[in-house]
């Protein structure tokens, strides 16, 4: 298959990372194309972890290139530090393996500020973001006041880009409490920083539809998941960028036709970190044990995961909306052992079972589960490299699934190792 695009299909944290590493083996170009150091993969290479959240998966892989499309915001600071990490791992990075796009929009550290403010101001009304400047630096680049990464490269521009910012940010920092920002030390700022960014930049568009009529294969690498996108995620507890597989060709320059195969990014049951609904969430001895077992903690954060049964409502709806062309099942060994699995098949609202999740918040809050239960398996699946490997409940779950969100099953992942990964044919 050409041109793949990976997306997490729940509330992120699916496993991207190891998948995408599996994939970029049979990739020339790997491709962030929206969010930012928001996200977080951890890669297991041999005895090497790996830990990534602005660099796209491809850049531990040699003879790859790794693209920072223009649908992601940028932190120059932390890109410097990111890469400075990767290289004393010995990860070779350079103008020759990395690109961002010169059209791409900078987290500042007013954005990161800025997000902290408002969701220490709201308090129980927080989001329970990042804290990284997500929200507030796409709000810029959609308010027409971000600075791109092309502006780094002449003084005048700069100046006359941050001007234009702080206009903005100084009246919203003034009914925050927030001290105005210092000018002349926020430009001196950006000009330091820019001979770490701009060797990178490039006109990525054109890079990749030059690429991509050489006949070289492109991996889109999606961070956060379907749940969490800005229109049909459980706004507006989402983040700032659209999440779904349409995005992978808007953020980086490429048009729809570009676009070969949609793997969704599914987890055997369901995560979410931060605030807003989860109708499937586990307050009990089974959702603690699903945290334990799988290792449920944010990358970025640290922050524990609320955890749930399998919600097939939910998969279903983001395989359509992102298109999914199959998915890859991933933690599967973290429901070993239980006695009797539940899969969420259906809602109950006012009286009457829906298929789908409402957009209106109330109906929302009034949507309780309707669960299927499934006898569990006491084997182990943790490492298994063929379908044969597996007990025969835990195929049975599998297929169910499948039939349930209506999408085949193409990947199976059993552990976070690389080779630990069945292709279903
Ligand atoms: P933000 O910071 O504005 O994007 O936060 C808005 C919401 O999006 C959620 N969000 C995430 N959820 C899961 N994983 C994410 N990335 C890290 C990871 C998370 C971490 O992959 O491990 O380390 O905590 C991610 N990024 C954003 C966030 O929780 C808010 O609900
Ligand atoms: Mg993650």
């Amino acid at each position: 298959m050409a041109n793949v695009v990976v997306v997490g299909a729940q509330w992120g944290d699916e496993g991207k990372g190891k998948i995408v590493d599996w994939l970029s083996e049979r990739a020339d170009i790997v491709a962030r194309f929206q969010g930012g150091h928001n996200a977080g993969h951890t890669l297991v290479i041999g005895n090497q972890v790996y830990k990534l959240s602005l660099l796209p998966s491809g850049i531990v892989r040699g003879g790859k290139l790794s693209v920072i499309g223009n649908g992601v915001v940028l932190d120059p600071w932390h890109l410097e530090v990111e890469i400075a990490k990767l290289q004393g791992q010995c990860v070779d990075i350079n103008p020759d393996n990395l690109l961002i796009a010169e059209n791409t929009s900078l987290i500042l550290p007013l954005h990161g500020e800025l997000d902290r403010a408002r969701e220490s101001a709201v308090g129980v009304a927080k989001i329970g973001t990042t804290g990284r400047g997500i929200g507030p630096a796409y709000e810029d680049k959609v308010g027409r006041r971000a600075i791109r990464v092309a502006d780094l490269a002449d003084k005048a521009t700069l100046e006359l880009r941050v001007d234009r910012l702080l206009a903005h940010h100084d009246a919203l920092r003034r009914g925050l409490g927030l001290d105005p920002i210092d000018r002349d030390a926020l430009i001196q700022q950006l000009l330091d920083v820019a001979p770490k960014v701009l060797p990178y930049a490039a006109p990525v568009w054109k890079v990749l539809n030059d690429a991509r009529r050489a006949g070289k294969r492109i991996l889109f690498e999606g961070a956060q998941g379907a749940l969490l996108d800005v229109d049909f995620g459980t706004y507006p507890y989402v983040t700032s960028s659209n999440t779904l597989a349409g995005q992978a060709a808007t953020g980086v320059g490429l048009g729809p036709t570009a676009i070969d195969f949609v793997l969704g990014i599914v987890k055997a049951y369901t995560t979410r970190v931060g605030e807003g609904p989860f109708p499937a969430e586990l307050n009990d001895e089974d959702g603690q044990r699903l945290g334990e077992r799988g290792h449920e903690f944010g990358t970025v954060t640290g922050r524990k995961r609320r955890c749930g049964w399998f919600d097939a409502v939910l998969v279903r709806q983001t395989c359509a909306t992102s298109g999914v062309s199959g998915i890859a099942l991933t933690k599967l060994d973290v429901l070993d052992g239980f006695k009797t699995l539940k899969i969420c098949v259906g809602y109950e609202l006012d009286g009457a079972i829906v298929d789908y999740l409402p957009t209106a918040a109330d109906q929302q809050a009034r949507c309780t589960p309707v669960y299927e239960e499934m006898e569990g398996w006491s084997e182990t699946t943790a490492g298994a490299r063929s379908w044969a490997d597996l007990p025969a409940q835990a195929i049975k779950y599998v297929r169910r699934i499948e039939e349930l969100i209506q999408c085949p099953v193409a990947l199976l992942s059993t552990s976070p190792e690389r080779d630990d990964t069945i292709l279903v044919t």
